[in-house]
């Protein structure tokens, strides 16, 4: 394999973290490195592949139905312009469908036919959800919120969705619900993302707020990005979006949803605890253990990826809204 290069630290992604934590015995260790290791540090694979004409275009995965929403003033505009359409949707984070940031070609494997969400746990109303029934039970708006992942890279992008609350109403958690606990969508069969299935990471995916958390004005649901349903490589068709923690704390391609009264464990912090916190927000003054967090590198409005150097502020920027939820 040419074109291996060694990674800046701050491009090391969440797989390559993995790499070096003793949670991993030597096989698995092996078997990762040979997998997502270096397919992630490889230099995108598309230019030198001739595609067949079966491929979808980036354009077709994007330009999905349009879905109404009216704009909410609070977050109709940020301070930095919004990353291109194009940039975002190819550049994620999906574990399931393999290691590197250029997966949205393979997530269109993502099914999503007859989908349902169900919620349930400790609530009075237990509520399984297909997709119209949500789009009928919560009105849609549009909401900008910055993006930070934590390898230091951000955007800012134009979610559709419903704020979370609305689904706590919905539900009605009892007295004994402090935590809530999101479930991703997971299939060996239909996601195949190559070698990370190997190493019996603890699929499927899961992340967790604690429910005074999800209750705050801020956290959402989005069924849509950019005026349109939300494509597959985003996290199709329902993806939890909490602006103020870094970005793997907001699972996609929900279907279970569950109110609990201890903690749940997540994907993440079940791997590497040192290194992915539960609580997991944004923060300049705390470095990763093996990078800064004092800056992040911003995906701006295109056409090409530029990178602007910005500095990272607490809780994203959005203190206001959630300082209080953490003294
Ligand atoms: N199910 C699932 N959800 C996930 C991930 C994942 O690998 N699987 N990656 C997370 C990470 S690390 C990030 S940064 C964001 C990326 O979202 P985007 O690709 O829509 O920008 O999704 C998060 N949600
Ligand atoms: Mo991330």
């Amino acid at each position: 394999m040419p074109f291996i290069r060694i990674p800046q630290s701050w491009e090391l992604s969440e797989s390559q973290v993995t790499l070096s934590s003793s949670y991993y015995n030597r096989r698995h260790f092996l078997k990762t490195l040979i997998g997502a290791g270096v397919g992630a540090s490889l230099v995108p694979l598309s230019g030198c592949q001739p595609k067949s004409a079966s491929q979808l275009s980036l354009e077709t995965t994007l330009n999905l139905p349009q879905l109404d929403a009216r704009t909410n003033p609070l977050f109709a505009q940020s301070d930095r312009p919004l990353t291109a359409r194009e940039l975002a949707g190819q550049y994620n984070n999906f574990y399931e469908y393999g290691g590197s940031k250029k997966i949205w070609l393979k997530a269109q494997k993502l099914p999503l036919d007859d989908w349902q969400v169900t919620v349930g746990g400790l609530v009075k109303k237990p509520r399984t959800f297909d997709l119209d029934g949500l789009k009928k039970t919560f009105p849609l708006e549009e909401r900008i919120y910055r993006f930070r992942c934590v390898e230091a890279w951000s955007m800012a992008l134009p979610w559709l969705g419903f704020p979370m609350n609305k689904l706590i109403e919905a539900v009605e958690p009892t007295a004994k619900a402090k935590f809530v606990r999101f479930t991703s969508f997971y299939d060996f069969a239909m996601t195949p993302g190559p070698e990370i299935h190997l190493g019996g990471l603890p699929w499927p995916y899961t992340e967790g707020l604690r429910l005074d958390e999800m209750a705050n004005d801020l956290a959402f649901f989005a069924l849509g990005i950019y005026g349109r349903e939300l494509p597959k490589q985003h996290g199709a068709p329902l993806r939890m979006v909490v602006p103020w923690k870094y970005g793997f704390k907001g699972a996609k391609s929900i279907v279970k949803i569950d109110f609990v009264d201890s903690q749940p464990a997540t994907f993440w912090n079940t791997l590497i605890p040192r290194e992915y916190a539960f609580e997991s927000n944004v923060n300049p003054q705390v470095p990763h253990p093996r990078w800064s967090q004092a800056t992040e590198r911003f995906v701006g409005a295109g056409p090409d990826f530029s990178w602007e150097r910005r500095e990272t502020l607490p809780y994203n920027g959005y203190g206001e809204y959630v300082a209080h939820l953490y003294t």
